[in-house]
């Protein structure tokens, strides 16, 4: 699949889909055409069946400045942008169509991540961050609330003394102290990040797909619901799994002690 975009840019092989914010002059900010072509990719990604697993990461030394503020910018008696609006047509279809997507997704933070910048990063189902990486909650800076879920995801990774702390003060957090609060899966040197992350994605695309996205959704759902309603999921979720070829290979495979050949179904 190749796709004329040009604010970001798809590529799919090994059944990988690795999709790159390509505005590195503005630090991959957001504006409503890279909004336009992110839709449509995710589109396509969750419609191809053969593509078993993403990776998300920025052009150049940037993974994401959040908004364009440079389409932000308001002359004296202009009528203020609704920001509302923006978050319901762009940014929140954004991340929930990420955490629908039923295939694992990577991102790799090649740089700072900054207000909704952060949040999509941390939104992903996997987070591996370069060192020099960092997390910026830029939202306190504009006189904003985090958004694009960053209320959600950092009170519920870290609780809301640092969740509190982050988004107040606004200042950077190192990847190395993300990795360490359990805000993302690993921190890796800088030359390390892109072999880490692909490495990741390509095994992720070799697993059994139909299982990985039972389990994203069943942790997800965890997020919300009480023990035993957690409890019935998990049944209809192996009772729907235990009908696939993936899981009759991997008893095979345990049987005849050999590595599993998964094929997503
Ligand atoms: O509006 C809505 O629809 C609601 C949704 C809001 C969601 C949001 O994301 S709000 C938060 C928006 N983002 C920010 O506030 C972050 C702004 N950027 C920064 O604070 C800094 O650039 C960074 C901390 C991310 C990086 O700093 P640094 O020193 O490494 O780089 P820099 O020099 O500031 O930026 C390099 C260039 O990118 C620079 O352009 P220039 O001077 O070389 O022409 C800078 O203006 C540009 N840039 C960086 N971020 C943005 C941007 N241009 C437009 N929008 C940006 N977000």
């Amino acid at each position: 699949m190749s796709a004329a975009f040009q604010s970001i840019v798809l590529e799919v092989s090994e059944a990988v889909a690795t999709l790159t914010l390509n505005r590195p002059e503005r630090l991959n900010a957001f504006n409503e055409a890279m909004h336009a072509e992110l839709r449509e990719a995710l589109a396509r990604i969750g419609g191809e069946r053969s593509i078993r697993a993403m990776l998300l990461t920025g052009a150049g030394r940037a993974f994401c400045s959040g908004q364009d503020l440079t389409d932000r910018k308001l002359a004296p008696g202009d009528t203020p942008r609704d920001l509302g609006a923006s978050l319901e047509r762009n940014y929140n279809p954004f991340v929930l169509n990420l955490r629908a997507l039923p295939l694992p997704v990577v991102c790799a933070v090649n740089g700072v991540a900054a207000g909704a910048g952060a949040s999509i990063a941390l939104a992903c189902d996997v987070v591996v961050a370069a060192r020099s990486a960092s997390f910026i909650q830029a939202f306190s800076r504009l006189g904003l609330v985090p958004d694009c879920g960053g209320t959600y995801l950092l009170t519920r990774a870290l609780g809301a003394p640092r969740a509190l702390g982050l988004a107040l003060f606004g200042e950077r957090l190192s990847a190395d102290q993300a990795a360490n609060w359990g805000l993302i899966w690993q921190c890796v040197n800088d030359a390390e990040l892109m072999p880490t992350a692909r490495q990741l994605a390509v095994r992720l695309a070799r697993g059994p797909t139909r299982g990985f996205a039972l389990t994203k959704e069943a942790i997800y759902a965890a997020e919300q619901r009480a023990l035993a309603a957690q409890l019935e999921l998990e049944r209809d979720f192996q009772r729907e799994l235990g009908h696939t070829r993936d899981y009759r290979e991997g008893v095979s495979a345990f049987m005849e002690k050999r590595a599993p050949q998964f094929k997503g179904e």
